[in-house]
């Protein structure tokens, strides 16, 4: 996968924490010193933090369209425009990602007027830039998400952005937690109760670990505890293929299964340490993790799993613990902008 050169080039460790204290876990994930005791190959990170794609095969193209952000790395000068992205925050719908961009536009002080859709011509998703941060929506489900991701990855690789972080702020059924509380992820449990996210590729099921990044979940959850307005926790998410058979819920069109059987199904999840359930977490996890990227899920609850199926609380009342997500990823951002003084301006 990498030249033969890179892999004598000793690993030092190159985590930039954003929080140290007693407790926590010593290194990101990605740390080349980490990345080099699992895996024996060298970090797809370059010295200056810049990251290499784990695929031989794109150096044979003249150009990459990405066709899905209708950007390619040809006709638009990539690292012009997207080489100071620090921070990647992606979450379900075009309106919740313009909201965190005027949301972080003014934690981070950054004038910004309008709030442009960089990847209008694709007419399939919007993404917004506010300085080093990107806000990009990824719709319903794993393949929506894993497309927007995958691209974005190729992206930020080609515009050589530094060891980009990126973070989901989505919406999730909370197991056994009152609604309103929000969930820090620390891995993905598939539908069939593993931590993997599971592709099917040349016609076999590949499984690919789905573990975040434990420092960072860590480091999230100290910034969180602090709001006293609604609690935190960090615990593991499962990702389902489906909003109702797949959440084992009683009110979709079809259900051949009894509410006995769903409770049971609910409380081995809770048995298994799953705080909520959601459509993205596995993959999430698994394909920032291959990419050597450091990554977060926070979700909030949006009902008790064990009392109701139904999400009833009043809109006004899901707007407002949609913000509680992106409160926490952007108090997390703003401390990384402080520490490590990065220009916060917009180009
Ligand atoms: C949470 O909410 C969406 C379904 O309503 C889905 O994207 C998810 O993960
Ligand atoms: N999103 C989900 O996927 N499930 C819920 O129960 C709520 C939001």
């Amino acid at each position: 996968m990498f030249r033969a050169s890179e892999k004598n080039s000793a690993p030092e460790c190159d985590c930039d924490y954003i929080l140290t204290g007693e407790g926590l876990e010593p290194h990101y994930q990605n740390c080349s010193t980490v990345w080099r005791k699992h895996y024996g190959s060298s970090s797809p990170k370059n010295p200056d933090g810049t990251f290499r794609l784990r695929n031989e095969h794109l150096s044979k193209l003249n150009q990459d369209v990405l066709y899905h952000l209708g950007l390619d790395n040809e006709n638009y000068d990539l690292p012009k425009m997207f080489g100071d992205v620090k921070f990647v925050c992606m979450g379900g719908t075009k309106y919740r990602m313009k909201e965190f961009a005027k949301y972080i536009a003014k934690s981070l002080a950054i004038p910004c007027e309008d709030f442009v859709n960089m990847t209008k011509h694709s007419h399939r998703y919007a993404m917004y830039k506010v300085g080093p941060v990107l806000s990009v929506n990824h719709g319903i489900g794993i393949p929506s998400m894993t497309i927007l991701l995958q691209e974005v990855i190729k992206l930020l690789s080609y515009a050589k952005a530094k060891d980009p972080i990126i973070f989901r702020i989505g919406t999730s059924g909370g197991l056994n937690i009152s609604p309103g509380s929000v969930v820090i992820s620390s891995w993905g449990l598939n539908g069939t109760l593993e931590k993997s996210y599971d592709i099917p590729v040349l016609g076999k099921i590949r499984k690919i670990p789905s573990h975040f990044d434990k420092r960072l979940s860590e480091e999230l959850l100290s910034i969180a505890s602090e709001e006293k307005d609604f609690s935190t926790y960090i615990g593991g998410t499962m990702a389902a293929d489906d909003f109702y058979r797949g959440q084992a819920r009683l009110d979709g069109p079809f259900c051949d299964y009894t509410e006995e059987d769903k409770m049971a199904f609910i409380k081995t999840l809770v048995e298994l340490g799953v705080k909520n359930i959601e459509m993205e977490a596995t993959a999430f996890a698994a394909m920032t993790r291959e990419a050597g990227l450091r990554s977060a899920d926070v979700c909030v609850t949006l009902v008790n799993r064990l009392e109701e199926d139904q999400v009833t609380p009043s809109k006004s009342k899901l707007l407002e613990w949609q913000e509680r997500p992106m409160l926490v990823i952007a108090k997390y951002i703003s401390l990384y902008v402080k520490k490590y003084n990065k220009p916060a301006k917009n180009d």
